[in-house]
């Protein structure tokens, strides 16, 4: 093995050690976990700012939000009233465990029933770090091409749900709707796929259902 795949390995490692302690945390405390993925601009930080909003009415939900650089994101959900924490890459492409375990620590966020997570603008790096979360979600969007499951496999064969964004647009650019949900579910036969506009609303009841209904099977 070459002195570079091995210390990417010691590196895994040492985060899927932290991503376990995590989640143990996280059980103990039933706390819902989820990452969302996507390339930059997917409408991440749009479809939390619709999710916590409908939500917080009910339940107890907070965000870590990463990026390269700037509080943008963490100061959109903080706008609605809600709680959220920046943290800052300094150029790394993802989010690892210990990242997150530090932003907790500095968060002082409380009790929670939902953490959401959204990783840095990346459909490639944070495939590989699990930060103990519930699941990932991947969110693709419609302006991106309806080739992206095939070309980047990995994330839609991890990510148990599929959300597929900005679809008020769909009269407008040339996407295929049905060709991706069958990409995904060849890649992942078992993916919950969504089509959600954070614009117009549609598809958001049964994205938070959904959440909702994870959240009650972990306090079972
Ligand atoms: N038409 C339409 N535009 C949307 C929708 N969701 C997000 N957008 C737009 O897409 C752009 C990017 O949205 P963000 O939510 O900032 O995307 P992001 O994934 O958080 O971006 P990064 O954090 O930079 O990776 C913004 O201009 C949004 O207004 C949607 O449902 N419909
Ligand atoms: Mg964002």
């Amino acid at each position: 093995m070459s002195q570079t795949a091995d210390v990417r390995m010691q590196i895994l490692e040492a985060n899927r050690k932290a991503a376990e302690a995590l989640r143990r945390r996280f059980s103990q405390e039933k706390t819902l976990v989820v990452n969302l993925i996507s390339s930059p601009g997917a409408g991440k930080t749009t479809l939390l700012e619709a999710t916590v909003a409908r939500l917080a009415g009910k339940l107890r939900t907070a965000v870590l939000v990463g990026d390269i650089a700037t509080e943008r994101d963490a100061d959109r959900i903080r706008r609605l009233g809600l709680p959220a924490y920046q943290i800052l890459t300094g150029g790394a492409c993802h989010l690892d465990a210990r990242q997150v375990e530090g932003a907790l620590a500095r968060a002082g966020f409380g009790a929670l029933d939902m953490l959401f997570i959204e990783n840095v603008g990346n459909l490639i790096c944070p495939t590989s770090y699990d930060l103990g979360e519930d699941f990932k979600v991947v969110l693709l969007s419609l302006t991106e091409g309806d080739d992206k499951p095939f070309k980047y496999p990995a994330i839609f064969t991890k990510a148990s749900v599929a959300v597929l964004t900005k679809v008020d647009l769909q009269n407008i650019v040339d996407f295929d709707v049905e060709a991706v949900e069958t990409q995904i579910r060849t890649l992942n036969p078992q993916a919950q796929v969504f089509r959600v506009s954070a614009k117009t609303g549609e598809g958001m009841e049964a994205w938070c259902r959904t959440l909702e209904l994870a959240l009650a099977a972990k306090r079972a």
